[in-house]
């Protein structure tokens, strides 16, 4: 008689086992949540004429660009990339990076950008369950509450336990700091955790904090390298427990 072969679990099964057991679950928010980008990208271009630059950022130089965490970086590196003229000054990125902070809350308010499928699930199922909620995002904070507001409502804060943005850290992802300050702020060990992330450097910041980690694939990241996600899924939906 031959040996039974070992049960196998496959990694969205798995995934689910974890996303059913953990005490909270922190959640990125550009292209996690929503996919937001292009309104971003929208927003930066806007900015651009609003100052009068004559940058325009099309979607193939915008997929490079989001290597970058952060607007204020990613202005950075496209001036640096163009080694035309002085460089661009830290007050002038902030200056710009203002402009861009608020023509994205007017085009949101103006587009209304759906959460994606199965967020809504995975949120109230985890309510359902007694875990905790957080976000852990390098977007700017008032980017958060254009999008929360008009998708989960003006009391959307008092649903997460800990929401962490680009300004309460120093470094952005890939680094772990916002996940590490979302860890302090829910008294959590990482292991008891789950994050969902759509981009290879979210999946590396939730990694090096030690949260085990969910990729949901969106339209920027979709062939990021994903090694060491939990699982890698289209939409959040497939997840649902
Ligand atoms: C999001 C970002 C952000 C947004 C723009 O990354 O990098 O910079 O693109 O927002 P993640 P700001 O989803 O990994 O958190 O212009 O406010 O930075
Ligand atoms: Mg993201």
């Amino acid at each position: 008689m031959g040996a039974t072969p070992a049960a196998t679990t496959s990694p969205l099964a798995e995934a689910q086992r974890r996303l059913a057991q953990a005490k909270a679950l922190i959640f990125d928010i550009d292209g996690t949540l929503a996919e937001t980008e292009e309104l971003h990208r929208a927003a930066f271009n806007e900015a651009f004429v609003q100052v009068g630059l004559d940058w325009h950022w099309g979607r193939r130089i915008y997929r490079d660009l989001l290597r970058v965490a952060g607007g204020k970086e990613r202005i950075r590196a496209f001036d640096q990339l163009r080694r035309a003229g002085p460089p661009i000054s830290d007050k002038a990125i902030a200056e710009l990076h203002q402009v861009k902070t608020e023509r994205f809350a007017a085009l949101m308010a103006a587009a209304s950008c759906p959460l994606r499928p199965g967020v809504h699930a995975l949120l109230d199922g985890a309510r359902a369950r007694g875990q905790k909620l957080a976000i852990a995002t390098t977007t700017t904070r008032v980017n958060i509450d254009a999008l929360l507001e008009t998708t989960l409502g003006p009391g959307w804060e008092g649903m997460f336990a800990a929401v962490v943005a680009a300004d309460d850290v120093t470094r952005k992802k890939p680094a772990p700091d916002a996940y590490i300050e979302a860890l302090s702020q829910l008294d959590l060990p990482a292991g008891a955790c789950v994050a969902f992330e759509d981009s290879g450097n979210g999946l590396r910041a939730a990694m090096r904090a030690g949260v085990p980690c969910i990729v949901t694939r969106s339209i920027y990241f979709s062939d990021d390298d994903f090694s060491g996600a939990l699982a890698v899924v289209d939409e959040l939906s497939e997840l649902c427990v």
